[in-house]
Parts: structure tokens; C-alpha cells; sequence
């Protein structure tokens, strides 16, 4: 390590005094101009975990859907997933180190993580389309830079992109090409060999509206768009070429608001689906004849799927985990096929590497009926991607089933009707008083808070209601359903009230109406 050279670059993306940031759920977040230092320390661990793995690492500039003005940058491990929790806690610390305790930090990290500085780095970059992110890019860059890294930039991708390709790269191309039109082949062949499968009769031509939250999305999808032409035809909206990104627009907006995004015009039963600002969320939805919208959410996309493949299973059983796709990722990948997605649209289902053999090899030797349905796992397997859940690929999965199995939106839809139900956030005076057990559906601390969850619950008919701090935000999220609207929003009402009293709620206590 050219301590020296550190201290020097350092002092150009220096830390605003006193500032403190996490490594939270996906990555630190915050608004862009107090990212500059965060990003070059980054380059610098990035090298560090590269060396450490002897594999390339991915860092990411992007802050998802959030607004604008914000960013993030998360790393991205050698198989495509989340950083190890140990490095997140050391990532932690480096972001924090006061310029004169950053090189000391530097060497604590390396000797814990048993780092051999001599071995090679390589680290990959992308970026979003937010304004701040091409110079916060090149201050990662910097960081790589100057602790001997090397590395290769891919400019604007989507995240999901990057996590592609650091999962090509790190399996010697087995996986895929590591370039932008590997990533769109190996989907884009998946997908036509899939919907040539699905039945002709009565084929009307196959359209989507996405409205791409004026993303990155927008700009890989127009990119990639004839390579899948013949299966299926998409509209863009929310281009980017003048709203702003994920204003009024996006999946976590359409979530949230359960509305459409402004900027679309839905004629009835057209079928939409919006990504979120990095493409790595998908909601689907639709206007029925009365006009009424629809949401069809990453529970109802997981429902779709799962029910498409157990027609090849025998048992789908269901695990719960805490909120965050690190989590899910991690839970998946303890079984031959494992499909999970959060309700905002974050998913993707993964298949273990002796499966895809088995389901290959079959798909040669079976005889007609059986080796189209193993063909077809074999492309959809293809079709999934592997490394992260990725808007466009969950995109062509889910019109490629819809067309195989004929089913309009509405059917889609109608698989199971939620539970009313309604999200709140409460202001605490420090969130981590908040602690929870069972996949974050029981709070354990402060005493007291979940007999009263319990006591409130009882109140209403198929009700339940789970409180926890976020991961992304300084508040704690309230969640409640029951058998009706009017219910659902009184008990989280209540619940609120609970988190307020309980928990050291600051400024105006909760307010019943929304
Ligand atoms: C991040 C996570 C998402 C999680 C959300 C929860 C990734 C790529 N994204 O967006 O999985 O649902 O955070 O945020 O990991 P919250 O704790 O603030 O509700
Ligand atoms: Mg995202």
C-alpha cells in the first residue's frame, strides 16, 4: 500500500467533518453531494475484497428509486450477490474514519480480513443516469486507482447488469459473455425460443407498456429491444427524455400510491408493468373496464412464476426471511429451485447448478411432450437472471409464461385477492430500539410493544400488523391488513400510536387519515 499516494487522493475527496453513514440494506444512500469520499473509500475496499477473493468485484454508483438528488453505491460480491456482512461493517467504519484515522482503518481491514496486498485486483464499475453519478463514478474510480487496482468501467448499466457481469467474469465466461450484448443474447435467445413455443391460435400480437421511471431502464431496454422483437413489442414511457427520474413515476411510486405513473395514457386491460430508477424492481398493473386500476405486485409475480413451475414440482414449500433482497437471495439459494420476490417488486428465481445439469441433460434424451417442458425450463432458466433480480429479465419471464399459458392480466390477477392493507412510517428518536425475531414479524424490544401489536390485532377480523426499523430510512415502518380498507387503516393507525409511545417517538404523534 502507497500510503503516501492514499493520504493525497484522499484529501481530494475529503470527508465533511462529523458525517456518519451506514451501509445499510442495499448499499449507503444519501443525497448526492455528501458521497464524494464514500465513493473513492469504496474503490479502495473494493480493491481490498478483490484481493481478499482473488475474484472481481462490482461497485455500483446508483440510489435505486430513490429521488434524484440522492445517490448510493453498493458492492457487488464474485457471484453477482450482496457484500459478505463482515465487509458491510468495515465498509461502515472506512466510510466514517476521520481522514486522519482512514489509513489506519485501511490496514485494521486488511490484516482482519487476512488480505494479501500483493495479489492482483480487479473491480468492475457502472453507473445510473442521475446527474451526480459520472463524477461520483470517477471518484470510485480514484479509490481503485490508487491502491494498484485495475479495473473496467461499463459506463451507465443497470444494476442488475452489473451484478451480470461480475458473475460472468468470475465463471470463466461459463455463465455468459461479460459484455452488454452477451447480457442481451443469452436473454433475449431464452426468450424467443420461449414464446415461439406458446400456442399460435388466436395469437393477437403481443404488447407491453414500461414505463421506465425516466431511468437507466429506459436506455437498456430501447437498446435491447430488437434483439427481442419477434416475441414481443414494447412501449416506453417515462424515457428520461424530459421527466425527472422516479418523480411521479417508477414501481416504488405505482406501489406505494397504487396508481398509475403519471405520463402514461392506459386504455382498458392494456397490460403496463414500471420499473423502478435502476431497474431492479418490477410492479405490473392494469385499468379494468370500470376504470378501476389494478396492481400486481412481486407477491402475485412469485405466485405467477412458482405456480408455472410446479407443474414440474411436487411440493412448493414457503420460507420467510427479514426484508432486503440479501436475505431472500441467501434463503434461495438453499434449495434446487428457489423463486422469491418481495411485494415492491425486487425478485428472481434461482436454479442450483445440479438441476440445470439434470433438466439439460433430459432435455435430450426425453421423448416429445416431456422434452418441450424440459426444453422450456432449460430457457427459462437461461431467461432468469442469476446473479440478481433484474426488472428485464423478470419482464421477458413473465410475458413469456403469460403467452405460453394464454392468460390475460385479468387471470393473472385474479390467482388470489390480497387482504386490504396499509404501510405507515413513524418518527422515533433512534430506530434501533426497535429489535425483532421471526423473519422481522415479531418485535422483541422496547418491552411492551409487541403485546400491544397483539392486544390491537385481536380488535380486527384476519388481521395482522408488523412493526420494524427500516433499512434505508431514519423511521420505523408500520404494517397492517385486515378483512377490510377502513379496518386495515385503523389498526395501523394503532399501531403507530403503539410504535410512538413505546418506542421514543419525536415531533407530531401519528394522525388518524391518509
Ligand atoms: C432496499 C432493498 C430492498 C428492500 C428495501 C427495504 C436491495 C436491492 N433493495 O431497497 O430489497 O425491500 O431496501 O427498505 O437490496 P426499508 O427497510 O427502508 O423498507
Ligand atoms: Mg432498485
Amino acid at each position: 500500500m502507497d500510503l503516501g499516494a492514499i493520504t493525497k487522493y484522499s484529501a481530494l475527496h475529503a470527508k465533511p467533518n462529523g458525517l456518519i453513514l451506514q451501509y445499510g440494506t442495499a448499499g449507503f444512500r444519501t443525497k448526492a453531494e455528501h458521497l464524494d469520499h464514500v465513493m473513492f473509500r469504496m474503490g479502495l475496499l473494493a480493491v481490498l475484497r478483490s484481493k481478499q477473493t482473488k475474484s472481481t468485484i462490482g461497485v455500483m454508483v446508483t440510489a435505486s428509486h430513490n429521488p434524484e438528488e440522492d445517490n448510493g453505491v453498493k458492492l457487488v460480491d464474485p457471484l453477482g450477490e450482496m457484500l459478505a456482512p463482515s465487509w458491510e461493517e468495515h465498509a461502515t467504519c472506512l466510510a466514517n474514519a476521520e481522514e486522519q484515522d482512514m489509513q489506519r482503518v485501511l490496514i485494521d481491514i486488511s490484516e482482519k480480513e487476512a488480505v494479501n496486498l500483493q495479489q492482483d485486483a480487479f473491480v468492475v464499475i457502472g453507473r445510473d443516469t442521475r446527474p451526480s453519478s459520472e463524477k461520483l463514478s470517477q471518484s470510485v474510480i480514484d479509490g481503485v486507482t490508487v491502491l494498484g487496482g485495475q479495473f473496467h468501467d461499463y459506463g451507465l448499466l443497470t444494476t442488475p447488469q452489473l451484478h451480470y457481469m461480475v458473475y460472468c467474469r468470475n465463471t470463466g465466461g461459463r455463465y455468459g459473455k461479460a459484455t452488454i450484448e452477451g447480457y442481451y443474447q443469452k436473454l433475449s435467445k431464452a426468450f424467443v425460443e420461449l414464446t415461439k413455443q406458446a400456442s399460435c391460435s388466436g395469437d393477437e400480437y403481443r404488447s407491453l407498456k414500461v414505463d421506465c421511471a425516466n431511468g437507466i431502464g429506459a436506455l437498456k431496454l430501447r437498446e435491447m429491444e430488437h434483439y427481442f422483437s419477434q416475441g414481443l413489442s414494447v412501449q416506453l414511457f417515462n424515457d428520461g427524455s424530459k421527466g425527472k427520474l422516479n418523480h411521479l413515476c417508477g414501481a416504488d411510486f405505482v406501489k406505494s400510491h397504487q396508481k398509475p405513473p403519471q405520463g402514461m395514457e392506459i386504455k382498458s386491460n392494456e397490460r403496463c408493468c414500471s420499473f423502478d430508477g435502476d431497474a431492479d424492481r418490477i410492479v405490473y398493473y392494469y385499468h379494468d373496464a370500470d376504470g378501476h386500476f389494478h396492481l400486481i405486485d412481486g407477491d402475485k409475480i412469485a405466485t405467477l412464476i412458482s405456480s408455472f413451475l410446479k407443474e414440474l414440482l411436487v411440493e412448493v414449500p414457503v420460507y420467510c426471511t427479514k426484508t432486503g433482497v440479501k436475505h431472500l437471495h441467501h434463503k434461495a439459494q438453499e434449495f434446487d429451485i428457489g423463486v422469491y420476490f418481495e411485494a415492491n417488486g425486487h425478485g428472481t428465481a434461482l436454479f442450483s447448478t445440479a438441476v440445470e445439469m439434470k433438466i439439460k441433460q433430459s432435455a435430450e434424451q426425453l421423448e416429445d411432450k416431456k422434452r418441450k417442458a424440459a426444453k422450456m425450463l432449460e430457457n427459462i432458466i437461461d431467461l432468469f437472471n442469476q446473479a440478481a433480480g433484474d426488472a428485464i429479465s423478470d419482464m421477458l419471464v413473465i410475458e413469456a409464461i403469460l403467452a405460453l399459458k394464454g392468460l390475460t392480466v385479468q387471470q393473472w390477477d385474479a390467482l388470489y385477492t390480497d387482504l386490504p392493507n396499509r404501510q405507515l412510517k413513524v418518527q422515533v428518536a433512534d430506530r434501533r430500539v426497535i429489535s425483532t425475531t421471526d423473519a422481522e414479524r415479531q418485535a422483541v424490544t422496547p418491552p411492551g410493544l409487541q403485546e400491544a401489536i397483539n392486544d390491537l390485532v385481536k380488535k380486527y377480523k384476519l388481521s395482522r400488523a408488523f412493526v420494524r426499523p427500516s433499512g434505508t430510512e431514519d423511521v420505523v415502518r408500520v404494517y397492517a391488513e385486515a378483512d377490510s380498507q377502513e379496518s386495515a387503516d385503523h389498526l395501523a393507525h394503532e399501531v403507530s400510536l403503539a410504535v410512538f409511545q413505546l418506542a421514543g417517538g419525536i415531533g407530531e404523534r401519528p394522525q388518524p387519515g391518509f
